[in-house]
């Protein structure tokens, strides 16, 4: 079994849409093991997002992050980290495949509705920047 963090954006729960990302975690295999509503701060934003300090999108990235509350997930599966990307879609909603959840859900390149991690090394630092340990199910 392999863990993934996911977060349900801003975007996506202002716009009433985390239960229907929540059924689709649920129904694609995910096992939930650890769940939190957060309002980050702009600094935590950036920090999640470090990265990428030195894209021309970052101040706008992280603007919009801490506009508002968001989910933010720990996802267990077989093959986690890989399966929950194939079910987001690519980064750009315009170019995720049909019936993935970016298509689906997100308005644009940035307001894209969910985040997943992107490798082992990254989902580890990703779900410790969120929970500890005894948290987690
Ligand atoms: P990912 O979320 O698919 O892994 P990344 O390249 O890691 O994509 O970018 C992180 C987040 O930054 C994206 O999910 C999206 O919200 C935002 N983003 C990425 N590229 C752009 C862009 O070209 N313009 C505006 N926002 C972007
Ligand atoms: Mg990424």
């Amino acid at each position: 079994m392999e863990r993934t963090l996911a977060i349900i954006k801003p975007d996506a729960v202002a716009s009433r849409l985390a239960g229907a990302i929540l059924q689709r975690m649920e129904a694609g295999g995910f096992e939930l093991r650890g769940m939190r509503l957060v309002h980050l701060t702009r600094a935590e934003a950036e920090g999640f997002y470090a990265v990428h300090r030195e894209r021309p999108f970052f101040d706008s990235l992280t603007a919009f992050m801490s506009s508002g509350p968001a989910i933010v997930l720990t996802l267990e599966a077989d093959d986690a980290i890989r399966r929950w990307r194939e079910l987001m879609g690519a980064t750009d909603p315009g170019k995720a495949a049909p019936g993935t959840l970016r298509r689906e859900f997100g308005t644009s390149i940035e307001r894209n509705a969910t985040h997943g991690s992107d490798a082992p090394e990254t989902a580890a630092a990703e779900i410790g920047y969120f929970f500890r340990g005894v948290e987690l199910g």
